[in-house]
């Protein structure tokens, strides 16, 4: 049963990830449209209560908010490049990077589109749940669809969406392959990964902990040395660096974290806190 009361959505692209984001707007009661290049993909969500829309324009037309969520930015250029698009309202969920939001939102807008650029911090089966995170960038969204999860609108550069969901995929993965360093490493001694993995849980939670207090060093560019001078840390990175290879393991991560704190340390900054390789960071690499 549909709601007219609730924001009519339009979803183009039905793969693993528009399907889920289609069947939670059905499942909240919203009007839903739905239209994909292979057309098959709709029949579960149609016999659900989902319109399939028999074009593209139709489906741009039918009102509310069209939400785009194909492989990239490519395709998504392609399938709109002749669609009429004035006065539609525009929320790309495809995967990219900050430049190609920036660039599709200038040239939506050139069309007369209302564009927003959003990234999905969730895998399918948690859309629909508070857990699925949907970060929004671009003007300030005028329909509802918390239907989806949890909706974060981070500010009008439409490049920001793209942004924070890289900054998320270098925690996760950093901290995945911080815990696989420690697994390979406790390997060898007969440790396994489910035995580690709550102590490495421990470390992570313990160590993010730390984030607000160095942000503010961070954004205050002063690194006062308070818990530990880098040059401290860097004798410790030294130890992980030939532990691994003496139980021959990769080091290669290792080393890659050492390398980047002599070259702080050599720039002078040995007695400052940690943080303060953000200079290492905020620049190019070698
Ligand atoms: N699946 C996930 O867990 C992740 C979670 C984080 C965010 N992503 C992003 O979501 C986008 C879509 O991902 P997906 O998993 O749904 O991907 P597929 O199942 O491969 O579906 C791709 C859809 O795109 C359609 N498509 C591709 N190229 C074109 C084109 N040139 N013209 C029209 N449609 C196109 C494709 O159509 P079809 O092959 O079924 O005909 C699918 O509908 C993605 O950016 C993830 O990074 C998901």
């Amino acid at each position: 049963m549909t709601d007219d009361a609730k924001t009519p959505v339009s979803i183009i692209g039905l793969g693993l990830m528009g399907t889920a984001l289609a069947r939670a707007f059905l499942t909240a009661g919203h009007p839903t449209t739905v239209w994909n290049r292979t057309a098959a993909k709709a029949d579960a969500l149609v016999a659900d209560g989902a319109r399939l829309a028999p074009t593209i324009g139709d489906a741009l037309g039918s009102g509310g908010v069209t939400i785009l969520c194909l492989t990239d930015y490519p395709a998504v250029r392609e399938l709109l490049g002749g669609a009429e698009l004035a006065g539609t309202t525009l929320l790309n969920l495809t995967s990219g990077d900050s430049a190609q939001a920036r660039e599709t939102a200038t040239w939506a807008e050139k069309q007369g589109a209302r564009y927003l650029d959003g990234a999905i911090m969730a895998v399918p089966s948690a859309i629909g749940t508070d857990e699925a995170v949907i970060l929004l960038s671009g003007p300030r969204p005028d329909f509802e669809i918390g239907a989806l999860g949890t909706i974060s609108h981070l500010g009008e550069d439409p490049g920001l969406a793209s942004l924070y969901d890289v900054a998320g995929l270098a925690m996760m993965w950093s901290i995945l392959n911080a815990w696989l360093q420690g697994t390979a490493m406790l390997k060898t001694a007969g440790i396994d990964a489910a035995t580690y993995a709550p102590f490495a849980q421990q470390i992570a939670v313990g160590v993010a902990g730390w984030l607000p207090g160095y942000a503010e060093q961070v954004d205050a560019g002063a690194f006062p040395a308070e818990v530990s001078a880098l040059e401290t840390d860097a004798r410790a990175m030294a130890h992980l660096v030939e532990e691994s290879e003496a139980l021959g393991v990769n080091a290669e991560l290792p080393k890659l974290l050492k390398a980047m704190a002599d070259r702080a340390i050599a720039a002078g900054h040995g007695g400052e806190q940690y943080p303060v390789l953000i200079e290492e960071f905020s620049r190019p690499g070698q």
